[in-house]
Protein backbone atom coordinates (compact mmCIF):
# COMPACT_ATOMS: atom_id res chain seq x y z
CA UNK A 1 0.00 0.00 0.00
CA UNK A 2 1.27 3.38 -0.90
CA UNK A 3 0.12 6.78 0.47
CA UNK A 4 0.00 10.28 -1.28
CA UNK A 5 -0.75 13.87 -0.50
CA UNK A 6 -3.96 14.73 -2.04
CA UNK A 7 -4.98 18.75 -1.89
CA UNK A 8 -8.40 20.51 -3.10
CA UNK A 9 -7.18 23.84 -3.61
CA UNK A 10 -8.77 27.03 -3.39
CA UNK A 11 -11.05 27.18 -6.54
CA UNK A 12 -12.28 23.15 -5.84
CA UNK A 13 -13.03 24.14 -2.06
CA UNK A 14 -14.90 27.94 -3.54
CA UNK A 15 -16.98 26.35 -6.01
CA UNK A 16 -18.71 23.83 -3.81
CA UNK A 17 -16.86 20.32 -5.60
CA UNK A 18 -15.40 18.72 -2.20
CA UNK A 19 -17.72 16.27 -2.96
CA UNK A 20 -17.38 15.47 -6.14
CA UNK A 21 -13.56 15.04 -5.86
CA UNK A 22 -13.76 12.61 -2.98
CA UNK A 23 -16.05 10.47 -4.78
CA UNK A 24 -13.82 10.38 -7.56
CA UNK A 25 -10.99 9.11 -5.31
CA UNK A 26 -13.03 6.57 -3.51
CA UNK A 27 -14.67 4.83 -7.04
CA UNK A 28 -11.19 4.37 -8.17
CA UNK A 29 -9.74 2.66 -5.04
CA UNK A 30 -8.18 5.58 -2.82
CA UNK A 31 -9.11 5.32 0.96
CA UNK A 32 -8.78 8.64 2.85
CA UNK A 33 -6.37 7.66 5.38
CA UNK A 34 -6.66 11.38 7.02
CA UNK A 35 -8.44 14.99 6.24
CA UNK A 36 -8.30 18.41 7.31
CA UNK A 37 -9.17 21.79 5.76
CA UNK A 38 -7.01 25.28 6.13
CA UNK A 39 -5.74 28.44 4.93
CA UNK A 40 -2.23 28.72 3.92
CA UNK A 41 -0.12 31.89 4.56
CA UNK A 42 2.15 33.11 1.83
CA UNK A 43 5.27 31.78 3.57
CA UNK A 44 3.57 28.50 3.62
CA UNK A 45 2.63 28.63 -0.10
CA UNK A 46 5.73 29.49 -0.91
CA UNK A 47 7.54 26.80 0.77
CA UNK A 48 5.41 24.24 -0.41
CA UNK A 49 5.96 25.14 -3.99
CA UNK A 50 9.64 26.01 -3.73
CA UNK A 51 10.95 23.85 -5.96
CA UNK A 52 8.90 25.88 -8.76
CA UNK A 53 10.26 29.24 -7.34
CA UNK A 54 11.87 30.49 -10.39
CA UNK A 55 9.33 29.65 -12.76
CA UNK A 56 7.38 32.60 -14.16
CA UNK A 57 3.93 31.57 -12.45
CA UNK A 58 5.54 31.11 -9.37
CA UNK A 59 4.26 34.49 -7.96
CA UNK A 60 0.77 33.96 -8.92
CA UNK A 61 -0.02 30.02 -7.96
CA UNK A 62 1.37 31.11 -4.50
CA UNK A 63 -0.87 34.05 -4.58
CA UNK A 64 -3.81 32.04 -5.43
CA UNK A 65 -3.09 29.03 -3.00
CA UNK A 66 -3.67 31.26 -0.39
CA UNK A 67 -7.05 32.81 -1.72
CA UNK A 68 -8.97 30.42 0.34
CA UNK A 69 -9.69 27.77 2.07
CA UNK A 70 -7.73 24.19 0.99
CA UNK A 71 -8.71 20.70 2.21
CA UNK A 72 -5.51 18.45 2.45
CA UNK A 73 -5.73 14.94 3.07
CA UNK A 74 -3.66 11.44 2.97
CA UNK A 75 -5.18 8.78 0.52
CA UNK A 76 -4.25 5.36 0.41
CA UNK A 77 -4.11 2.31 -2.32
CA UNK A 78 -2.32 0.40 -4.35
CA UNK A 79 0.13 2.50 -6.67
CA UNK A 80 -1.98 5.74 -4.56
CA UNK A 81 0.81 8.00 -6.22
CA UNK A 82 0.10 7.04 -10.15
CA UNK A 83 -3.26 6.16 -9.40
CA UNK A 84 -4.35 9.33 -7.90
CA UNK A 85 -2.28 11.69 -10.99
CA UNK A 86 -4.17 9.06 -13.14
CA UNK A 87 -7.95 10.41 -11.88
CA UNK A 88 -6.29 13.96 -11.55
CA UNK A 89 -5.58 14.56 -15.40
CA UNK A 90 -2.41 16.33 -16.71
CA UNK A 91 -1.75 19.96 -15.27
CA UNK A 92 -2.98 21.58 -18.19
CA UNK A 93 -6.81 20.62 -18.04
CA UNK A 94 -7.28 20.79 -21.84
CA UNK A 95 -5.01 18.00 -22.50
CA UNK A 96 -6.58 16.13 -19.25
CA UNK A 97 -8.42 13.44 -20.08
CA UNK A 98 -11.92 12.40 -20.34
CA UNK A 99 -13.20 11.55 -16.79
CA UNK A 100 -10.50 13.18 -14.85
CA UNK A 101 -11.29 15.70 -12.06
CA UNK A 102 -9.24 18.52 -13.89
CA UNK A 103 -10.62 17.31 -17.23
CA UNK A 104 -14.47 17.77 -15.79
CA UNK A 105 -13.84 20.56 -13.16
CA UNK A 106 -10.55 23.12 -13.91
CA UNK A 107 -10.99 26.01 -15.87
CA UNK A 108 -6.86 27.07 -15.66
CA UNK A 109 -3.66 25.81 -16.00
CA UNK A 110 -3.84 27.74 -12.44
CA UNK A 111 -6.51 27.25 -10.86
CA UNK A 112 -6.65 23.31 -11.56
CA UNK A 113 -8.67 21.79 -8.22
CA UNK A 114 -6.28 19.38 -7.14
CA UNK A 115 -2.47 18.63 -6.21
CA UNK A 116 -1.15 15.51 -6.24
CA UNK A 117 1.90 14.35 -5.04
CA UNK A 118 4.35 13.15 -8.04
CA UNK A 119 6.88 10.64 -6.23
CA UNK A 120 7.05 8.40 -3.26
CA UNK A 121 9.87 11.08 -2.03
CA UNK A 122 7.67 14.33 -2.70
CA UNK A 123 4.74 12.31 -1.28
CA UNK A 124 6.88 11.83 2.03
CA UNK A 125 7.87 15.63 2.33
CA UNK A 126 4.49 16.66 1.19
CA UNK A 127 2.66 14.35 3.70
CA UNK A 128 5.29 15.80 6.62
CA UNK A 129 4.20 19.51 5.47
CA UNK A 130 0.68 18.94 6.75
CA UNK A 131 0.33 16.50 9.18
CA UNK A 132 2.15 14.65 12.43
CA UNK A 133 2.58 11.05 12.74
CA UNK A 134 -0.45 11.23 15.37
CA UNK A 135 -2.32 12.02 12.50
CA UNK A 136 -2.31 9.94 9.69
CA UNK A 137 -4.12 6.73 10.79
CA UNK A 138 -3.31 3.49 8.66
P1 LIG B 1 1.12 19.01 -11.24
O1 LIG B 1 2.12 18.06 -10.66
O2 LIG B 1 0.24 18.41 -12.31
O3 LIG B 1 0.31 19.75 -10.19
O4 LIG B 1 1.95 20.12 -12.03
P2 LIG B 1 3.29 20.94 -11.71
O5 LIG B 1 3.98 20.42 -10.49
O6 LIG B 1 4.07 21.00 -12.99
O7 LIG B 1 2.74 22.40 -11.41
C1 LIG B 1 2.31 22.76 -10.13
C2 LIG B 1 1.25 23.81 -10.25
O8 LIG B 1 1.77 24.96 -10.90
C3 LIG B 1 0.08 23.38 -11.11
F1 LIG B 1 -0.83 22.66 -10.45
C4 LIG B 1 -0.45 24.68 -11.60
C5 LIG B 1 0.75 25.58 -11.64
N1 LIG B 1 1.22 25.84 -13.01
C6 LIG B 1 0.89 27.04 -13.59
O9 LIG B 1 0.21 27.86 -12.98
N2 LIG B 1 1.35 27.29 -14.86
C7 LIG B 1 2.08 26.39 -15.57
O10 LIG B 1 2.47 26.66 -16.71
C8 LIG B 1 2.42 25.15 -14.94
C9 LIG B 1 1.96 24.91 -13.67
Amino acid sequence: MEKTLSIIKPDGVARGLIGEVIKLMESNGLKIITMKMLKLTKDQAENFYAVHKERPFFQSLTYFMTSGPIVVMVLEGEDAIARYRDIMGATDYREAAEGTIRREFATDIEKNIVHGSDSPQTAASEIGFFFNSFEVTG
